[in-house]
């Protein structure tokens, strides 16, 4: 029997998890004047509660089920997995087989200059490795004063100290002396809002050039690396011009910094590609990868090192003093190889390309004549509607993003799972999402874009 098909006390469940569970990144008590909403069961694009309501999921989980909820191959594996071997380290000189299959997966689907990889469980521990990683690499050069990384205003790279401090969220920052020491943030490329009235090449260059200015602000010789999502996600879906990336790589290589692709959101087909960096040019020296890498199935992260960093650790490298228990686990890894199996076997980011990726950015655009709107934007499976009052001078109902949260309320009421980030409501759906539940999810959009209206004026 399907989880979404067994019956369950609703009331008691959400009694216990008032009492006894404290959740990440949620008001308590906004959360507990409805109680939560338990999730029993998925499949394919949908999710269904415990009360047997369904929901079109258009945020793949927390940006991460690209292939879709439901495939029982990677249960399969799992199972067998768990039965043969479920757990043994990386540690010491030792392997296993999942970890080195998938290891070597990793070097195929990744860009070319990409042919080892480290192995974490989520992105946020993966960008703690990032740190590490690029301070040791200048260490091995005699260069320990080159340990400052800059990253972006409202970047997210996670909740760790280390993530959160390389993310550009003031709300983190202000709860618990962060960011912690040499790391610096620009601007972002964030055209609707911080243009300027410049055209969009002309900002993103600009933006771009921040990120010189900066070095030269605190001197090349101490600056490592720039760290950026090809495109922010939890920032809100900020698409940067086509102009800002070309440029943040011309400057990095004049002043030989490594350049941090952070790819857990946009990784994985996100794009319309296998990663954001190939979707915008860009050559990175390390990835961080996490969500779609299992498609969510197994809490697994990745980092994967360009041959560059990789010959100089290899050469002048001693111990790297760092990993994780489950830095290759073999149960993740057996389930994120079969994850990528099917994506490349089954084509799943090449059909998505060809049969759904315009039709479903042109469908949201579609909605460009609602009165909340005020700019459709998005790339691939990524799609960022951002509300406003007015949109001639696109002021906002106010600085709470009442707008998002009444749009997002209203999208569960119609069945639809949407994110507000603020005033800006989020798509991420699966990529095997079709056509017809484009449809549904658009027209499910517009019907709470109106409910929303009428409780905001
Ligand atoms: N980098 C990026 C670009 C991310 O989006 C992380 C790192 C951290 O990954 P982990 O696996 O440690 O969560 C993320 C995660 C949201 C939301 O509300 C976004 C993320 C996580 C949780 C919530 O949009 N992104």
């Amino acid at each position: 029997m399907l989880a979404q098909e067994r019956s369950y006390n609703t009331a008691e469940l959400q009694a216990l998890d008032r009492k006894h569970h404290f959740h990440p990144f949620t008001d308590h008590k906004e959360m507990n004047k409805k109680g939560t909403r338990v999730i029993a069961g998925a499949e394919n694009v949908y999710i269904y509660d415990t009360d047997g309501n369904k929901y079109l999921d258009a945020m793949s989980g927390l940006w991460c089920v690209n292939i879709g909820y439901g495939r029982t191959e990677l249960a399969e594996v799992a199972k067998l997995q768990m039965e043969q071997l479920p757990y043994y380290n990386s540690f010491f000189q030792t392997a296993q087989l999942p970890a080195i299959e998938l290891a070597e997966m990793l070097a195929e689907v990744t860009p070319p200059q990409f042919n080892r990889v480290f192995f974490g469980c989520s992105g946020s521990d993966g960008n703690d490795t990032v740190v590490r990683l690029v301070r040791y690499y200048w260490q091995l050069q005699g260069q320990e004063n080159r340990n400052i990384i800059i990253s972006r205003h409202n970047a997210y790279h996670g909740s760790t100290l280390a993530g959160a401090s390389l993310g550009g969220m003031q709300a983190m920052h202000a709860q618990g002396g962060m960011p912690i020491p040499n790391i610096e943030h620009i601007e972002q490329p964030y055209h609707y809002r911080e243009g300027g009235g410049l055209s969009k090449h002309d900002f993103g260059i600009k933006a771009a050039q921040a990120l010189e200015e900066r070095i030269l602000k605190v001197g090349a010789d101490r600056v490592a690396a720039f760290i950026g999502e090809p495109i922010q996600g939890a920032g809100g879906v900020i698409v940067p011009p086509a102009s800002y990336w070309p440029e943040i790589q011309r400057i990095c290589k004049k002043y030989d910094i490594l350049l941090v692709a952070d790819e857990v959101i946009c990784g994985f087909g996100r794009t319309g590609n296998w990663f954001g960096s190939e979707t915008f040019g860009i050559e990175a020296d390390i990835m961080t990868m996490a969500k779609g890498l299992s498609s969510g199935y197994q809490p697994i992260g990745a980092v994967m090192i360009a041959d560059r960093v990789a010959e100089l650790l290899d050469e002048k490298g001693e111990e790297f003093s760092h990993g994780y228990t489950y830095s290759g686990h073999p149960v993740a890894c057996a389930v994120a190889l079969k994850n990528l199996q099917i994506m490349r076997d089954e084509r799943i980011i090449e059909n998505a390309r060809a049969e759904t990726m315009d039709y479903l950015q042109n469908q949201i655009r579609s909605l460009s004549d609602h009165a909340l709107i005020g700019e459709i934007r998005g790339i691939g499976f990524l799609g960022a509607i951002e509300l406003v009052a007015n949109k001639e001078t696109r002021d906002t109902f106010d600085d709470k993003g009442s707008a998002g949260i009444a749009c997002r309320d209203a999208c569960s009421e119609n069945g639809l799972i949407m994110r507000a980030v603020g005033d800006t409501m989020i798509l991420c759906p699966p990529l095997v999402i079709t056509r017809p539940q484009i449809d549904e999810m658009v027209s499910k959009i517009r019907q709470s874009l109106d409910t929303a209206e009428r409780t905001l004026v």
